[in-house]
């Protein structure tokens, strides 16, 4: 249905999600090539901007930052949009939507719904779109999906690690697409700040709870220590999640003086989300936060105390929204 429905399309845009990720990213520029390919006049178009690393590749350039406008295209991609609202796109409600995803939670909300939760990613589903789209997959195009993969499974080491996800990488990189660069563009890109601002913050390091609750601290001077402003703190705290036995990494984030944004990464049964709720956040099984208000040598006392009743009071499942 899709492929009848782009043969018949002659101008065509594509949005990924707010705060786009590298798969949607990645994906986006992959179809639009794609299409180019067959063609077809295609934008695309994210309501947020690009954020790093893949701000720094060359073919993020196309991406336009804002609004599609409301008349001219014959349909619109969106790509991992749970519904509408989550492209941060205004003018769609005349236009014929394509929607793909590869979450279970998607409102089927399009013209037409094509929700594969067994794909690895979005970028797998644009794969086996393109073998069945009358085109060439060039070597920039399987590059792109490539990167979409290596980036939804982590570099293939979440859950979402399938063989379907290897053998959709095996036909890329028999297509064009090279590991190498890849994981060059992707993970080799740190300015010197930022590893001097990794240092620091793993430096704060300190074990909770018998060992299962690690807690990190950053402070608005560790970033002016280094120049940075604003800066991916992700990789920071898988740092502090790979200690073994660890259940919970609380990184404390000073946003202003006595205001701390608390990222909580878990693993296991520990469940972010709850814990988050507790302190009036939220956030995902695995992946959520909070802001606590307060002198941080009293809060970085008391938090990591209540988190560790929450985690042993409810082992295996998630504790109580409120206590
Ligand atoms: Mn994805």
């Amino acid at each position: 249905m899709i492929v009848r429905k782009i043969a018949d399309c002659r101008r065509l845009a594509i949005t990924a999600h707010l705060r786009p990720d590298g798969d949607s990213l990645s994906t986006a520029l992959a179809l639009a090539f794609a299409l180019e390919e067959m063609g077809k006049e295609v934008i695309v178009v994210n309501k947020d901007k690009t954020p790093f690393p893949f701000s720094h590749f060359p073919d993020c350039a196309r991406i336009t930052i804002g609004q599609i406008p409301a008349q001219g295209y014959d349909a619109v991609i969106l790509l991992e949009c749970a519904d509408v609202s989550r492209s941060g796109q205004e003018h769609l409600p005349g236009y014929f939507k394509i929607n793909i995803d590869h979450h279970y939670s998607n409102d089927f909300y399009a013209d037409i719904n094509w929700v594969d939760p067994h794909a690895s990613a979005v970028g797998d589903m644009a794969l086996d779109l393109c073998e069945k789209l009358p085109m060439r997959i060039t070597p920039r195009i399987a590059g792109l999906l490539y990167c979409a993969i290596v980036s939804d499974t982590g570099s293939f080491q979440f859950s979402n690690t399938t063989a379907r996800a290897f053998e959709a990488c095996r036909r890329l990189v028999l297509a064009g697409a090279d590991p190498i660069k890849t994981s060059e563009a992707l993970y080799h890109n740190t300015c010197p700040g930022k590893i001097k601002l990794l240092g620091q913050v793993l430096s704060t390091l300190d074990m909770r709870a018998d060992g299962t609750i690690a807690v990190i601290s950053m402070f608005k001077r560790d970033l002016q220590a280094v120049n940075l402003l604003e800066v991916d703190t992700e990789d920071i705290t898988t740092h502090a999640r790979s200690i073994k036995g660890v259940q919970a990494v609380l990184f404390f984030k000073e946003m202003e003086p006595e205001v701390f944004r608390v990222s909580i990464r878990s693993k296991g049964d520990a469940h972010a989300a709850a814990i988050a709720e507790h302190f009036g956040g939220g956030g995902h099984a695995h992946a959520a936060g909070f802001t606590v208000y307060g002198p941080y040598e009293r809060l970085v006392r008391e938090v990591p105390e209540t988190v560790a009743g929450l985690l042993s009071a409810r082992p295996g499942g998630p504790p109580p929204a409120s206590a």
